[in-house]
């Protein structure tokens, strides 16, 4: 019979090789939306994960301990891993410069951000080209290769330049802007004209794709578009590939079973009984410029100004998950978080009160859904986003149906859950006061209609059906025609010590 495996190709793999406290080398899984996306996924389907470990020159490690700690993460994920290894050089130019300081700003609509430095492109080209030398030496014609967002948008074509044959499929997980802010990209016509050589492109919701559309449509004017569905069909330079809308889900069922332990509701009820008496308001976010967190508390104490019934009344907890801590913005943006909640502490603190508690570390994933399950409203108010899982996630783990989700119109999630939630426009600091009022007196019925019509939509639409979806339209198969493989673990999988 045919074998074909799944390979996912992203920027990172989904593993953090560190220290543990003897100062051993060990590894544990990643943190963020493609990691949560993925994992139960691919676990046990004959997966292979192509991407970078993070560091420099593998970390320093030898061979032997590389292998053996990618042996582990394996045998712990239940799919193979394959390291992409970068120099300290295209880490800055292709990571933190290309990607990041150009495309992920331009397309959360924010080009006064971008650092459009000529000399990022170039080495952007060559990880490319580095990318589909992995795949071509790890995969064959017969595998389904699927590459992961912005960092790879060169892939399908580095591999066509090198000769190799391979079904390739691209997803975006981040916006697409619109035509006048992607012309502003010096790269634009090289980059559409990357994208069009993958056999299928997905994009997080249909503005996204039509915002492509239109860009292909004004920048390369060969390129035919037919359809009117989530998925059009497309040709250009006598190729065809197909181009689709394809909401992320999550798996529903691993959040709502998980809320539903001891573990989970021991820790909900002991985060309530210390905030005891008043509703809780949750933000969990990537420190990132792009999830408006400063607006947001600008917009609490805008609310505890204007509506003076919620002080005492309401907790505000947020959780900021560090990210990208390296970069001069990021840690500028952190400052900028505690400068502002210090500032609404000190104003609006009481005796027995304090109007925020702000939680600046990873969560594991009990505590996480802990704080979803005992929060009675979620403030999610990203300026943009492609999609937003923690909105998902939150509904997922509300069992009690009573959670009020205050939701942007600018994160992808909000086509899906407009009907449930409450929208807001984030840029507007009285418009978000508003419904964190409105929130709070919801009464009980409204609640659960809202939050059972979302809850039916999140699980129905799963990250399995996400995956179904892209699958068939890629290759007419689904997830049912990857078999689970076995895993080789070698004999001396005895911890690596950091010498
Ligand atoms: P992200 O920008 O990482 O993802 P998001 O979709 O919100 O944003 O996912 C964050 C993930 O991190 C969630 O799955 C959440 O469980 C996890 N997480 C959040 N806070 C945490 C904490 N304190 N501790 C541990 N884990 C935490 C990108 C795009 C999004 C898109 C996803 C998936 O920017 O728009 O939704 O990819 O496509």
């Amino acid at each position: 019979m045919e074998s074909r495996n799944l390979v996912i190709v992203s920027n990172r793999l989904p593993i953090v090789i560190g220290h543990d406290p003897h100062g051993n080398w060990n590894v544990t899984p990643g943190s963020g939306g493609l990691v949560t996306a993925f994992s139960p996924v691919l676990r046990n389907r004959g997966g292979i994960w192509i991407g970078w470990l993070g560091g420099a020159g593998n970390n320093g490690l030898s061979e032997h301990e590389l292998e053996t700690l990618l042996a582990k993460g394996a045998a712990d994920s239940g799919y193979s891993l394959k390291p992409v290894d970068l120099s300290q050089e295209e880490i800055d130019l292709y990571y933190f410069g290309f990607s990041n300081e150009i495309i992920w700003p331009l397309f959360h609509d924010l080009p006064s951000r971008c650092n459009f430095a000529p000399d990022y492109w170039p080495v952007y080209q060559s990880v490319n080209c580095k990318f589909a030398k992995a795949i071509s030496e790890t995969t064959t014609e017969k595998d389904f290769v699927w590459v992961q967002d912005y960092h790879l948008m060169l892939v399908a074509q580095e591999l066509k330049k090198q000769n190799h044959e391979r079904k390739v499929g691209f997803f975006l997980h981040i916006p697409f802007p619109s035509l006048d802010i992607f012309l502003k990209l010096p790269w634009r016509f090289l980059i559409l004209q990357a994208l069009m050589e993958y056999d299928v492109l997905g994009f997080q919701t249909m503005r996204d794709r039509r915002n492509f559309i239109q860009c292909v449509r004004t920048l390369l004017p060969g390129a035919r578009i037919s359809g009117s569905g989530t998925v059009a069909d497309a040709s250009f330079q006598d190729r065809s590939l197909r181009i689709g809308a394809f909401p992320i889900g999550i798996d529903y069922q691993q959040f709502s079973k998980l809320a539903e332990t001891k573990e989970a509701s021991d820790e909900a009820w002991i985060i309530h009984a210390n905030l005891p008496k008043r509703k809780l308001i949750l933000g969990v976010d990537r420190l990132d410029y792009s999830k408006g967190i400063p607006r947001r508390l600008r917009a609490f104490e805008n609310a505890l100004e204007r509506y003076p019934e919620l002080r005492r009344n309401v907790t505000f907890i947020q959780v900021v998950v560090p990210s990208r801590t390296e970069v001069e913005e990021y840690r500028a943006l952190k400052q900028q978080i505690e400068r502002y909640v210090g500032e609404i502490n000190g104003r609006f603190t009481e005796t027995g009160w304090t109007p925020i508690l702000y939680i600046f570390r990873p969560l594991n994933r009990t505590e996480l859904v802990a704080y979803y399950r005992t929060c009675e409203i979620a403030l999610i108010t990203p300026l943009k986003d492609g999609m937003n899982l923690v909105a998902k996630e939150y509904c997922a783990s509300n069992l009690e149906e009573d959670g009020v989700l205050i939701l942007s119109e600018f994160a992808g999630a909000a086509a899906q859950l407009q009907h449930g939630a409450l929208m807001v426009n984030p840029f507007d600091v009285e418009g978000v006061a508003d419904a964190i009022h409105h929130a709070y007196h919801m009464p009980t019925e409204e609640r659960q209609a809202r939050m059972s019509r979302m809850r039916r939509s999140i699980q129905q639409h799963n990250i399995f059906r996400w995956v179904n979806n892209f699958l068939k339209v890629a290759i007419a198969k689904d997830l049912n025609d990857f078999p689970p493989a076995e895993y080789y673990l070698p004999s001396d999988t005895e911890q690596v010590s950091n010498s």
